[in-house]
């Protein structure tokens, strides 16, 4: 009989190899192994197309569970652009590991066939959110934070508000600096991480992130309670949302996102209730899908594949359930 000891250790060794092969699928590390996010395709700054504003002109693909359509969705809905911008969900292939079409959508029945038809770089991922035009039958978009811009600038109603008005733009970009690399792609940085010290890295600057909106939130003087101290939400909040509101669902129990939980940052989490209650936010929003999709599909941190039951998404967003 081979002794237990040995075996085990073959096995670890083995099996961690196999690891680092499978992690190398979900995103590139460099030498200290930390997470690297590969650029997207299609990430210029485009010009407002003629044609914006149109009914049916565009298209916005998102995918439920990604945290980065979410941010383009939010906008979408903020700015009521449904009029003139279609919305189309795309559904995951987790065999594949890509997005594909419900239906056919402009002859292609993947993301990355539309991606490859737009002329988009063969080896580049087929990301959501993208925006699409019928008219010039191209991705313009694919990159999150230039098209929460757009859709920006986006012709909409006059009570559609401005998510990033002038007077507050410096104060928006530094947020949103901070977030993107803190707690946007924290988050990614700390499940993705290869090694301890990698993790730790992005541990850290997560909450220290975290904590830094408490207390920005706590001394908010105007009372409104948006991250720029502004009256209404800006493009500050809405790119914090949807990492906040997947915190106790995804991120904490498998990124490891969990040294300290949500309801003892109590401004933080009477902001997550406050914008969760904005019109058009709750439709968002699946706990569901993103469960499903994130335990699922990311086999190397959780091969069994079994989607653990989570917290009802009604009572994070409930401002009077925080203890
Ligand atoms: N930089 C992109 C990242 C978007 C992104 O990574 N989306 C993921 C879903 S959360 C995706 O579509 N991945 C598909 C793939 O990598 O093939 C953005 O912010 O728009």
């Amino acid at each position: 009989m081979v002794p237990a000891a040995p075996l085990v250790r073959t096995a670890r060794l083995l099996w961690h190899s196999q690891w680092e092969v499978l992690m190398g699928g979900l995103g590139p590390a460099d030498a200290q192994g930390r997470y690297r996010r590969p650029a997207a395709a299609f990430c210029e700054t485009p010009p407002l197309p003629a044609e914006a504003g149109e009914t049916g002109a565009h298209v916005l693909i998102v995918g439920r569970s990604c945290p980065w359509a979410h941010r383009a969705w939010l906008v979408w809905s903020l700015r009521q652009l449904g009029g003139s911008i279609e919305l189309l969900v795309v559904e995951p292939d987790p065999a594949a590991g890509r997005w594909r079409f419900a239906q056919p959508f402009e002859r292609c029945s993947t993301l990355l066939d539309l991606y490859r038809r737009s002329g988009g770089d063969p080896g580049a991922r087929a990301t959501v959110p993208a925006l699409y035009s019928r008219r010039q039958e191209r991705i313009l978009v694919g990159e999150s934070a230039r098209l929460i811009e757009l859709l920006n600038r986006w012709p909409a109603a006059a009570e559609a508000p401005d998510l990033a008005p002038v007077a507050d733009s410096a104060a928006i970009e530094r947020w949103r600096d901070r977030l993107q690399d803190h707690v946007n792609d924290g988050v990614y940085r700390c499940g993705f991480a290869r090694n301890q010290a990698a993790y730790d890295e992005a541990e850290g600057a997560l909450f220290e992130t975290l904590d830094a909106l408490e207390a920005s939130l706590a001394a908010d003087a105007s009372g409104a309670g948006w991250l720029v101290g502004s009256e209404t939400p800006s493009l500050a909040d809405v790119v914090l949302f949807p990492t906040l509101i997947r915190m106790e669902m995804v991120y904490a129990p498998l990124f490891g996102c969990s040294r300290r939980p949500l309801w003892m940052l109590p401004a933080l989490w009477r902001w997550r209730a406050r914008f969760f209650a904005l019109e058009g936010v709750a439709a968002t929003c699946s706990a569901p899908h993103w469960r499903a999709d994130y335990f699922g599909a990311l086999f190397p941190l959780h091969p069994s594949g079994i989607v653990p039951a989570g917290p009802d998404l009604a009572t994070l967003v409930n401002s009077r359930a925080q203890p």
